[in-house]
């Protein structure tokens, strides 16, 4: 019987990337909005393991499907590792991905180049319907750059400079980010676990 997989996240930013990403997986993927699921986790743990993991298991225990679930953010070095796990809420709840930005500028901005160091960082957890898990993470590094730019991705990517490229990752099409992100390592990791799940749990169903 073909497997569905659920990709566990309300973030639309991220459904577009792991859309292309597992593009041709031999499961049917499915997302939260097209199972109407509109219920949220609160992020308690703070880990990138520990939130991947809690939204995986809450997202397989709600609907009995494998779940796939991913915990990202931005560590920036001269901020001891902010934004970190409150990426997505960082400033407070209500703001814009501008705004957010536009908090981290303003906090960067007596920083000189050499230490505007930061990685963006994703773990992705996935979970079987039995209650199995295991997580995958990848990493992109690059410098928080002076000013915002580019249109493409979401988040904090218009101020992601990445110097091998000469370019902000905002800059970038999606196809050259999903080459080079933190999520395209996660999610190249995790496909490999995924198939080595699938096959032991077809095997102990035989
Ligand atoms: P879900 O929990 O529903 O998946 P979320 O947006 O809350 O969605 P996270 O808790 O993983 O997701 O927070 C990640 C935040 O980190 C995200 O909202 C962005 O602000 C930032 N982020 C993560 N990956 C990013 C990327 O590839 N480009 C830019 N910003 C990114």
């Amino acid at each position: 019987m073909e497997k569905i997989l659920l990709v566990a996240t309300h973030n639309r930013g991220k459904v577009a990337e792991y859309k292309d990403l597992l593009a041709d997986l031999p499961l049917r993927v499915t997302w939260l909005d097209e199972l109407g699921i509109d219920s949220d986790v609160e992020e308690t743990e703070e880990t990138f393991e520990g939130n991947a993991i809690l939204k995986a298991r809450h997202y397989a225990q709600l609907t009995g499907l494998w779940t796939w679930a991913d915990d990202s953010g931005l560590e920036i070095d001269a901020l001891n590792g902010r934004p970190g796990v409150y990426s997505a809420r960082y400033g407070g709840k209500g703001l814009t991905d501008a705004d957010r930005y536009g908090i981290v500028l303003d906090e960067m901005k007596d920083v000189p180049d050499n230490e505007r160091t930061a990685r963006f960082r994703c773990v992705v957890a996935i979970v079987q319907p039995g209650g199995k898990v295991d997580i995958r993470s990848g990493t992109m590094e690059g410098v928080i750059a002076h000013e915002p730019k580019g249109n493409y991705g979401f988040g904090y990517d218009p101020i992601f400079y990445i110097p091998a490229l000469h370019a902000n990752l905002a800059e970038l099409e999606s196809g050259v980010k999903n080459e080079i992100s933190h999520r395209a390592e996660a999610a190249a990791k995790a496909r490999t676990m995924l198939a080595r799940m699938l096959a032991e749990a077809d095997g102990n169903e035989e």
